[in-house]
Order: structure tokens, then C-alpha cells, then sequence
């Protein structure tokens, strides 16, 4: 029985170990540094955001019709770290369901396209393992949110260096480690 409480005991702190390696950096949508029409600021919308949220109103246009339409964010990365992009959105519908994504001046990729619904939820990217996380050195980068469909909504974002994290509600802004 006490061999079993030790074993226990070395899992525990090798789990909660792991755990706190993990740093999560998370802001709000609105704190973005620039953006630009027909992306807008919503302050008063949609029930059950974390405050404000950025929104590419249904029928605003989207590429290749209309290519305008972004949010930039800037933030610090604590440590050097492979990350898990998430964002608390709120999809219209199939043809409103994503965003493009670029990390600092890296290529862009496709971001959403999941089929969950006029409800705020959590989506991450990569969603394949074969797809390679996001790479970010210890200091100041950006990521900038570009218009692909218009009915979307974009309420937080999360940056999880443990892969195991999922944010389930409203997170908290800031650092953790
Ligand atoms: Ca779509
Ligand atoms: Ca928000």
C-alpha cells in the first residue's frame, strides 16, 4: 500500500511538472493593435463574450470580392515555446466559419472551418498532429487575423505551450505559467 502511494505520489509531480512548463498566454479580440474595416469592434452584441469582440459582420464581403478586413495583436512570449493557437469564436455558419493567420511574417494559414455553430466555443489550431505547432522565441511577436469568410466573430485568444490545456469557458487574460 505505501509502495503504491509513492508510485502515485512521483505521477502526481511529474504530471503537475509538466503542467506548469505549459505557458499560456491569453488576451482579448478588442486589445488588438490595429484593425481594419470591415473587421469592427462590437461592444454590445452578442451575449456571453468576454467583454468586446471583433466582428466581420455577415454580407460585409470577404476575398477575393473584398480583401480588406484584418486584426493585428502584439504580445510577449515569456520563454521559447511551441505553441497551440486557440480563439474563442462564434461561427454564422459554413461560409462563416474562418479566419487567415499569419505569426509575425511567416506563411499564412487556414484557421476554423469547424462545424460548430451560433455558439461562442474554443477552436485550435494546428487540429492535426501532422501539422506543425507554432514556433515562438522568448520576446515581441504578432499575429494578425485576416478576412477569408465574413460572419464571423472573434472573442479571445489563447496561446497554450501545453498541448494538453483546453480552455473550456471565458479564460482569464494574461500570463501563466
Ligand atoms: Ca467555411
Ligand atoms: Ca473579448
Amino acid at each position: 500500500m505505501k509502495k503504491r502511494i509513492v508510485i502515485l505520489g512521483a505521477f502526481l509531480s511529474a504530471f503537475l511538472t509538466v503542467r506548469a512548463a505549459g505557458a499560456k498566454i491569453c488576451f482579448e479580440a478588442e486589445t488588438a493593435e490595429l484593425i481594419e474595416a470591415p473587421m469592427v469592434l462590437v461592444t454590445n452584441g452578442i451575449e456571453g463574450a468576454s467583454g468586446a469582440y471583433l466582428e466581420i459582420p455577415e454580407g460585409a464581403g470577404n476575398p477575393p470580392k473584398v480583401t480588406d478586413g484584418k486584426a493585428v495583436f502584439a504580445f510577449e512570449v515569456p520563454s521559447d515555446g511551441i505553441f497551440t493557437l486557440w480563439c474563442r469564436v462564434w461561427w454564422e455558419g459554413e461560409c462563416s466559419n474562418s479566419f487567415t493567420v499569419q505569426s509575425d511574417d511567416g506563411a499564412a494559414f487556414l484557421f476554423g472551418e469547424d462545424a460548430t455553430y451560433k455558439v461562442w466555443h474554443w477552436v485550435k489550431y494546428p487540429v492535426a498532429r501532422t501539422t506543425a505547432p507554432l514556433r515562438l522565441s522568448k520576446g515581441r511577436h504578432t499575429l494578425t487575423f485576416r478576412n477569408r469568410e465574413d460572419g464571423v466573430r472573434l472573442d479571445q485568444i489563447l496561446l497554450s505551450a501545453d498541448r494538453r490545456f483546453v480552455p473550456v469557458d471565458i479564460e482569464v487574460p494574461g500570463l501563466r505559467k
